[in-house]
């Protein structure tokens, strides 16, 4: 078939909004149409050239929602008409690392995902010249029509809208489940969330849920100050007007009985090294736990004094808030239904797909949270 896709034809260009042809879904394989899907600061990231795996001509996107239109031979757990939501970490329930309950870094099909093709080595997606277009992390949901692993989709409830539940196939799991999944954040505690973003805003939508005491938001844009407070934050630093950004979050959270301060938490949602060196000094000594989500340029490299994690700092990263796909998706959806999570007012842009590059704009405008583009 023929579907319009935009296109990533090279590093740092504008994507190209054009035909492309899909080849039908193969065994385990699905063809779903695509909906919705919300503009992630990763896939600006490898558009920009910035990603060591970035491919082109690829079809970017991971960020969607869609209904499944037909399945390949022997899939089982999906049928046409179901609404389904891709996902970058898929949940085959059967390779080691699943089998593990370590992880949510299902490993069944990481290897061709991470050289743009499907489990089989090839593409679905070519140029009507025949040229083959890459995947983008097992999803290329810039298409409005895609062809996914069974393993890569969940199900979910079909009255959820959308241009709202696409943002579920990232920002919102990553930003919420690295609160809940990969920091265990308990009641009464302190947080600092760095870069506020579509990420970062639920990163203190998950505290906010999670009983956390003192949320302490760092940006260097003010207007994201607004947005913050609107989602739990009580303090807000702006790194371009202190002299020194931990020791401003270290003051905030010094009491009475603890002279030391620091945070319990922090979470680094900007993809910035030195950002992430701030999040992980300004936890607290003992026992402060430090959360990298941010994905950083090719070549870029961590560093800190050794004696910051002797003195019982710990460093983690997440990648999708540590969820599992297929199980934890649709009850993303459900608490998103029944109201106990927000996501409107964070999709502040709707574009159509001839409007995708205009989102990216708006993204580097710092004026976007999340521009969704509905199909
Ligand atoms: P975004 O562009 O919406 O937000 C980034 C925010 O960081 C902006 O508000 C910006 O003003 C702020 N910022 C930038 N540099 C800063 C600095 N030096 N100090 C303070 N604030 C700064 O991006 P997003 O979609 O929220 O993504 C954030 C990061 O998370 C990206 O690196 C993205 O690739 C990554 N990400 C990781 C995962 C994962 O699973 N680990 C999932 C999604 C996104
Ligand atoms: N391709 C990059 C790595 C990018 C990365 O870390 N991706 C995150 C998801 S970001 C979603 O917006 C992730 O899930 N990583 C786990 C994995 O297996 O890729 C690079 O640096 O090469
Ligand atoms: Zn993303």
């Amino acid at each position: 078939m023929r579907t319009r896709a935009a296109v990533a034809l090279e590093a740092g260009k504008p994507l190209e909004v054009m035909e492309v042809n899909l080849e039908g879904p193969k065994a385990g394989e699905v063809l779903i149409e695509i909906k919705a899907t919300g503009l992630c600061h990763t896939d600006e990231f490898t558009r920009s050239g910035a990603d060591p795996e970035g491919l082109f001509p690829s079809i970017l996107g991971h960020e969607g929602a869609g209904i499944v239109l037909e399945v390949g031979e022997g899939v089982t757990t999906l049928k046409p008409g179901d609404h389904v939501i891709p996902l970058y970490t898929p949940e085959c329930r059967e390779c080691y690392s699943c089998l593990s309950g370590k992880t949510n870094l299902c490993t069944a099909i990481r290897n061709t995902q991470g050289q743009g093709l499907m489990p089989d080595g090839t593409t679905r997606f070519s140029m009507l010249d025949g040229t083959p277009i890459y995947h983008y992390m097992g999803c290329s949901t810039f298409a409005n029509h895609t062809v996914m692993p069974e393993i890569a989709l969940a199900k979910v409830r079909d009255d959820a809208p959308f241009d709202k539940i696409c943002y579920i196939g990232c920002g919102v799991t990553t930003g919420i489940g690295a609160v809940i999944n990969t920091a265990g954040v308990e009641i009464g505690s302190t947080a600092a969330v760095f870069g506020l973003g579509g990420i970062g805003l639920n990163v203190i939508q998950g505290l906010r849920m999670a009983g956390a005491d003192k949320i302490i938001g760092v940006d260097l844009n003010d207007d994201k100050e607004e947005m913050g407070r609107k989602f739990g934050m009580t303090h807000f630093v702006n790194p371009s007007k202190v002299d020194n950004t931990v020791q401003a979050i270290v003051d905030i959270t010094k009491t009475d009985k603890d002279q030391i301060g620091g945070v319990d938490y922090s979470f680094d949602a900007t993809g910035n090294v030195k950002v992430m060196r701030d999040a992980l000094e300004c936890s607290h000594r003992g026992w402060g736990v430090s959360v990298i989500i941010g994905v950083a340029p090719a070549g870029a490299e961590i560093s800190t004094r050794p004696f910051q994690l002797v003195t019982g700092r710990v460093w983690k990263g997440t990648a999708f808030g540590g969820a599992k796909g297929r199980t934890d998706v649709p009850k993303f959806v459900e608490w998103y239904m029944d109201g106990k999570i927000e996501i409107d007012s964070m999709i502040t842009h709707k574009l159509t797909l001839d409007q995708i590059n205009e989102g990216f704009d708006l993204m580097h405008a710092g004026k976007s949270i999340r521009a969704v583009v509905e199909f």
